[in-house]
């Protein structure tokens, strides 16, 4: 994490890995942005897969396995584990161990007959799965627009792995935020009541807690930018004055004005999609959307 750190904030412009905002405080302030009103993402996808479960299962069939790439709590999964029939298995992928942990026995409560095998893992490098029926179809599930959150070259790596993983006959059920106006867009990532800034400014305070940083917390504020030439939202945190922070020994001077970027958002268009689809082996069997076009869920298939 310190080399990480170390190299974003010394580039030109500086930058901070987006995982790192997810710490036990940041992962509860991102639950609470997906209740806002502000960001339409979450309740927007909820209805869309809630519309589209019955064809989803019909399509997957009977007896699959379904593979959760960053599983966190498995609240969207509950949509699909009420819709898909005889499932032979559920693996949640999550790096947080007490994460996994906590939902398991919640789940299993729920549904008491259905297979449950935790693996903890980043999902960017698909860990191997554990022992399942070999001949039941493997169906995975990344929602949230998670996808929108990586990198070219991540989202490359993310796709191939799991078309090896998923094998040939294999299913991805992926949730893409759509591109749309930035009068939607900006709320939804700068909220009226300021969980989202907080959710931003916790990387901060993370970094003084782990690394024995010294950011002045009140000497940065939370911006929400709509890039239109990349097709994103960032997020950034702005240096309200000429000021100096020292992180691992090592003095970083921000110049007023100046930010730190924490996180791109990709929005994207269905069509430019499938490009990156097919680079990635996959191609669209399915789309749904809302009325609004705000959001949309993709059966994908080899
Ligand atoms: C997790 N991810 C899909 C969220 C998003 O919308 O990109 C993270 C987030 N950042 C600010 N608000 C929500």
């Amino acid at each position: 994490m310190l080399d990480d750190v170390l190299e974003g904030l010394a580039g030109r412009q500086k930058t901070l890995p987006s995982r790192l905002l997810y710490d036990a405080r940041g992962s509860d302030l991102f639950e609470d942005i997906t209740a806002l009103p502000e960001y339409y993402p979450t309740r927007t996808e909820t209805a869309i897969l809630t519309a589209a479960a019955p064809d989803l299962s019909r399509r997957i069939g009977e007896g699959a396995v379904l593979v959760e790439y960053g599983a966190g709590a498995s609240v969207k999964t509950r949509i699909l584990l009420d819709a898909l029939e005889a499932l032979a298995g559920y693996v949640p992928i999550d790096v947080s161990e007490d994460m996994l942990a906590k939902t398991k026995p919640l789940l299993q409560q729920d549904y008491p007959e259905l297979p449950i095998h935790p693996v903890v893992g980043n999902f960017l490098v698909p860990p191997p799965l554990p022992d399942i029926d070999p001949r039941a179809r493997r169906v995975g599930f990344f929602p949230g627009s998670t996808i929108g959150n990586l990198d070219d070259a991540d989202i490359e790596t993310f796709l191939a792995g799991a078309a090896e993983e998923l094998g040939p006959d294999g299913l991805l059920v992926l949730g893409v935020d759509l591109k749309k106006s930035p009068d939607i867009l900006i709320p939804a990532y700068d909220d009226a009541q300021g969980v989202t800034a907080d959710f931003n400014r916790n990387l901060l305070v993370r970094i003084n807690r782990e690394l024995g940083a010294d950011f002045d917390l009140d000497a940065f504020r939370h911006e929400a930018r709509w890039n239109e030439a990349d097709s994103r939202m960032e997020m950034h945190l702005v240096s309200l004055a000429d000021q100096s922070v020292t992180i691992g020994g090592k003095r970083f001077d921000f110049a007023a004005g100046e930010t730190i970027h924490t996180e791109n958002s990709r929005k994207f268009d269905l069509d430019e999609l499938d490009a990156v689809l097919a680079a990635g082996a996959w191609s669209r069997e399915a789309t749904y959307t809302d009325p609004g076009q705000l959001f949309s869920v993709l059966l994908l298939g080899r």
